[in-house]
């Protein structure tokens, strides 16, 4: 039974032995994201108060401006688990090639990979809305010891040994899987402890809330819009409610809790849809799927879709498995 108010390191060791794994580099990457996640939550709540908000007149590889907070999210997480010596190769959102560990320490024998979405939403960063970290973890499966290759990363989601966000909101919460179930962590500012507040997190089976960026209505595919449409009409527990943060982890997470679904459709902008693949999708996916929701493409489950680049890019629904399948079914399936 959860005890609710245990630490997350408390719990880490507790749960230790329930992963297949269990050889303690998994706690210790964990343990690992956590410290990261504590000093980005600091510099993120004080972003209005110093100059580190803004443009640093850089591009990241998806060619959106680089605001201060997301190089400093990347160095931080990239530093800890760099310096803690847990992983042997980092892909991340800031960087268009991956950053190979063992080729800093030759006889690094770690096992994992970590490809990490830095800060995502960073948009919402100048107007003091929740942002959020999102990271995916896997087993290398080049030979221990080699220098990692992109076929360490480019691995199927199911494949994922952990997945969880951090969420910079009105407080601060770590959420994570090891494909034990899902379980939230509230960090006490105060004294700078992770408790957990959110045992075994569920989505509700139905729920009522889409979140959609509407302003593309025009390039959405034709299911999608009759989906929409289906949302809006005054039937049983419809109309639902549209509630979007444009921040994916802040959307996932309220929808996890009240039951919902978030949309990513293709537009004119983004023909194969705006979130990337393996440090979104992938671990956003892995929770949901561990909380009882589903992921698609529209067509194709999330985890089974062989990825062919590092910031490959994909149409995204999540959410409630009922409003999902609701959702799959106006796309023809
Ligand atoms: P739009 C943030 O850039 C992000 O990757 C997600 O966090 C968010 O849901 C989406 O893009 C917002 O995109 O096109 O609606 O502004």
């Amino acid at each position: 039974m959860p005890k609710i108010n245990q630490t997350l390191g408390e719990f880490i060791i507790e749960h230790q032995s329930s992963f297949k794994y269990s050889s303690g580099e998994l706690s210790r990457l964990i343990n690992s994201i956590r410290l990261a996640a504590k000093v980005v939550n600091y510099e993120v709540n004080k972003a209005g108060l110093v100059d580190i908000l803004g443009d640093i007149g850089d591009t990241n590889v998806q060619g959106e401006a680089q605001q201060k907070l997301d190089v400093y999210a990347h160095d931080k997480f990239v530093q800890t688990l760099t310096k803690r010596n847990i992983v042997c190769g980092i892909a991340s959102e800031e960087e268009e090639d991956f950053i190979c560990i063992n080729s800093i320490d030759a006889n690094n024998q770690n096992k994992y990979v970590v490809l990490i979405d830095p800060l995502d939403g960073s948009s919402n960063i100048d107007v003091n809305v929740s942002v959020g970290t999102i990271f995916s973890v896997y087993r290398r499966v080049t030979p221990v010891g080699s220098p990692v290759l992109i076929e360490d990363f480019l691995q199927k989601g199911s494949e994922q040994v952990a997945a969880g966000y951090v969420i910079y909101g009105t407080s601060t919460m770590l959420v994570y899987t090891t494909g034990a179930g899902v379980n939230g962590f509230t960090l006490n500012p105060a004294i700078g402890t992770f408790y957990l507040s959110h045992p075994d997190m569920k989505f509700p089976k139905e729920g009522s809330i889409y979140s959609i960026n509407e302003g593309n209505y025009v390039h959405f595919p034709q299911g999608v819009k009759d989906y929409l449409k289906y949302c809006q009409k005054e039937q049983g527990n419809r109309p639902y409610t549209s509630r979007y943060i444009g921040s994916l982890v802040s959307d996932c997470h309220r929808n996890m809790i009240k039951g919902g679904i978030y949309l990513y459709p293709q537009t004119a902008q983004n023909p194969n849809g705006k979130l990337r693949l393996l440090y979104e999708c992938n671990p956003m996916a892995f929770i949901t799927e561990q909380a009882g929701g589903k992921a698609s493409n529209g067509t194709e489950r999330i985890l089974d879709i062989s990825p062919t680049a590092l910031h490959q890019r994909v149409p995204f629904y999540c959410g409630s498995k009922e409003m999902v399948n609701d959702l799959e079914s106006f796309m023809g399936n």
